[in-house]
């Protein structure tokens, strides 16, 4: 069972501007090519405040919050518009039943939901008054035939947990609410088959960064820069993934592809992804075709593109008056190489000329971030995107005698020109720990 009508686009876990870009730009033209489903842009994790800020300062509105895809009750929830009182004619109940033939159906009490009566609950009782008294059977209340009711379950609740509590109940259906009001109900019927969220991912293709659940969606498209590594798929799906500096790079030329031009606001989303996933177009991950797009993008926006990427930087706050545990923690990735546990941050900043007022606490709160992580080596790079230069923050491990940078004090080293760490600072690192 799909859940029909809605595509849910998302981007990575942590998100980054590309992700979030990603997400809101691919919606938009989806939305123009396809005017049967709702394609919502979604965020499986919170925004980091730089990402914030900058959303804010361009006037880009982010996609909400989505915690996971798992089914959940209110996807199969049923609603009646019968509505019968406790105190009401049997004969009620007995047209109900007899009429629309429901497995259960909520009993209200002063217009207030009583409880849940089953066909299962009228026939017990009127068998075991049957066996006792034979013939001399007076007509019961409506409230005579209600037995003891389960604990409700929630809209939110998890479509395999509560199947399992309907399981356990002996129950025909259970109700149903959300938060204080009762919302509907579901019977066992409503549990024969899951239901499954549509969902395309963007700037990501593995199961390990992706919303959670997302093993249990329906998964129709992946666009992405990525290494591959996907999920196993049950049906052919559409895969749109190009060695490029930004998804939102990919997302532009399929408006091209689609003969169709991005409007000013899709631009702005579109040109800020490119922008920030490049670091204003000179990271070694930037191609001809990210610096053509962006071109373009900028054109439509009637901005340079250059000045619009240097401006967008210029609304991050200083690090030094950043929260720097969770300015590491924002975009932070392990990996392991050589039987070593190691991650690393990247912080990009517009200045480096105020890392005396940060670099001893940037070392310490590196140390928490290792253990906090799990690793036995911490490294953050902190990059300057107006001149390309990084410098590195380190706690303390053998490699580091082994990497080819310029100490500057100890756990402190300058990459000048190094500004990307996946195809810059990594293949450095795992050569460090392989010497
Ligand atoms: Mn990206």
């Amino acid at each position: 069972m799909e859940l029909t009508g809605t595509v849910y686009i998302t981007g990575h876990k942590n998100p980054d501007l590309d992700s979030i870009c990603g997400a809101l730009g691919y919606a938009a033209l989806k939305s123009r090519l396809d005017k049967t489903n709702t394609y919502e842009p979604v965020r499986c994790g919170h925004l980091s405040e730089s990402t914030k800020r900058i959303l804010n300062a361009l006037g880009i509105i982010p996609p909400k919050y989505m915690k996971d895809v798992f089914p959940k009750v209110k996807d199969v929830c049923l609603t009646t518009d019968t509505r019968i009182e406790a105190d009401a004619p049997l004969t009620e109940l007995a047209k109900t039943f007899s009429d629309e033939n429901p497995s259960v159906t909520p009993i209200y009490e002063n217009g207030q939901f009583f409880g849940l009566l089953s066909v299962d609950d009228i026939s017990t009782w009127f068998m075991s008054k049957l066996k006792k008294n034979g013939a001399g059977l007076k007509v019961p209340k409506i409230k005579d035939l209600m037995r003891t009711q389960e604990e409700p379950l929630q809209m939110t609740d998890f479509f395999e947990e509560a199947k399992l509590s309907l399981s356990r109940s002996k129950k025909r259906g259970l109700a149903v609410f959300d938060g204080e009001d009762f919302a509907g109900f579901v019977t066992r019927r409503c549990f024969l088959k899951a239901p499954r969220y549509n969902v395309i991912l963007v700037d990501h293709n593995e199961p390990a960064q992706s919303i959670n659940g997302i093993e249990t969606a329906n998964l129709l498209e992946i666009i992405d820069h990525h290494r591959l590594d996907p999920i196993k798929t049950d049906m052919p799906i559409f895969i749109d993934s190009e060695p490029l500096g930004s998804t939102c790079t990919i997302i532009y030329r399929n408006f091209i592809r689609s003969r169709l031009k991005p409007d000013k606001y899709t631009a702005k989303i579109l040109l800020t992804g490119i922008m920030s996933d490049t670091l204003v177009l000179t990271s070694p991950t930037t191609t001809p075709i990210d610096i053509e797009s962006a071109e373009a993008l900028a054109k439509i926006c009637e901005v340079d593109a250059y000045e619009f990427g240097k401006t967008m930087y210029s609304y991050v706050e200083r690090l030094a008056a950043q929260d720097l545990t969770a300015a590491v923690l924002s975009d932070f990735k392990k990996y392991r190489e050589h039987g070593v546990k190691f991650g690393i941050g990247q912080c990009e900043v517009t200045t480096l000329e105020d890392m005396d007022e940060y670099k001893e606490k940037l070392l310490s709160v590196m140390s928490d971030v290792k253990e906090r992580k799990g690793v036995d080596w911490a490294v953050v790079m902190v990059t300057d995107v107006m001149t390309q230069r990084s410098v590195l923050f380190m706690t303390e491990h053998p490699a580091i005698k082994h990497l080819q940078y310029r100490g500057m004090e100890p756990g402190i080293m300058d990459m000048p020109g190094v500004v990307s760490r996946k195809k810059q600072l990594l293949p450095e690192i795992i050569h460090a720990l392989g010497v």
